[in-house]
């Protein structure tokens, strides 16, 4: 199995290709990085972070695996550095019909985008979720995508309305970190159907989390597996890192300590 993975390469942090690319690698999956930009760090907690937009390199990179005769079982798209990169992703996923696309909207958190998105960016976002089958917005970022205001909580009502609107053009749909009834939990519809995976709350956050949930789901789905099976594989995942991070009690911009967990994924690669 091979993917195109067009995501940001933040070299301090754990997060985006530095999560991606071990993770996938481990459930058996090649990855084929397109950077869409070159960060010293993520762009969650560090000053002064050296930021390089790869907007022109992704073209000539498309045109050269074209060229090659290069495909992908995926195509894989999460942070972007600018809004011309939305129509590279579409050439990307327009031009591989029979891969398997999967748009994890990178946008913001906690109700507020990333220092580096701006209101047009974030607008042009719903036009890139249109062109998947899976989509994995967290909380902000589906309310970012509907025009809803961001709440940290969610009734049920709510939940299942909101996963119901993405699924209007998303086959398969999963929010992520979704706080309702007094849990904490990842939700997803697909066929009608809805999922939901509870986890326990831990009260830290580490940037790149939900690049490695994606992850693990994009890797699950490769494997043949349903989006249910996937869910709960990607949200263990998660939780087990997270919850080895928070004990080592390290901290939260340094992201997520997935090397010793990484293990976990390797399961059964035939
Ligand atoms: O994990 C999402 C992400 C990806 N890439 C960059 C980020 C973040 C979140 O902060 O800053 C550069």
């Amino acid at each position: 199995m091979r993917v195109a993975a067009i995501h940001d390469l933040s070299g301090f942090g754990r997060c985006s290709l530095t999560v991606i690319i071990p993770v996938l690698s481990a459930m058996g999956v090649q990855v084929c990085p397109v950077p869409t930009a070159v960060l010293s760090t993520h762009t969650g907690g560090f000053d002064n972070m050296v930021f390089k937009d790869l907007t022109d390199f992704i073209k000539p990179c498309y045109n050269h695996y074209k060229t090659l005769g290069i495909e992908f079982d995926a195509v894989y798209s999460g942070f972007l550095a600018s809004e011309a990169q939305i129509d590279l992703c579409l050439e990307f996923f327009g031009g591989y019909k029979n891969a398997l696309k999967i748009v994890d909207p990178v946008m913001g958190d906690y109700g507020k985008p990333y220092k580096t998105y701006t209101g047009k960016l974030c607008e042009r976002m719903s036009e890139l979720v249109r062109v998947a089958d899976v989509v994995t917005p967290n909380l902000t970022e589906a309310a970012i995508l509907l025009g809803e205001e961001y709440t940290p909580e969610l009734s049920c009502e709510k939940a299942l309305e909101w996963l119901k609107r993405l699924n209007e053009f998303v086959p398969s749909v999963v929010i992520t970190g979704v706080s309702m009834n007094n849990r904490i939990c990842n939700i997803g519809l697909v066929n009608d159907s809805y999922y939901q995976v509870d986890y326990e709350f831990i009260p830290e956050h580490y940037p790149g989390t939900g690049d490695i949930f994606a992850s693990v789901l994009t890797g699950e789905l490769l494997r043949g597996n349903d989006l249910s099976y996937a869910m709960k594989q990607a949200t263990v995942f998660s939780q087990t890192a997270v919850q080895r991070t928070y004990e080592q009690g390290s901290v939260p911009r340094n992201g997520v300590m997935i090397e010793e967990v990484l293990p976990l994924v390797m399961g059964k690669n035939e």
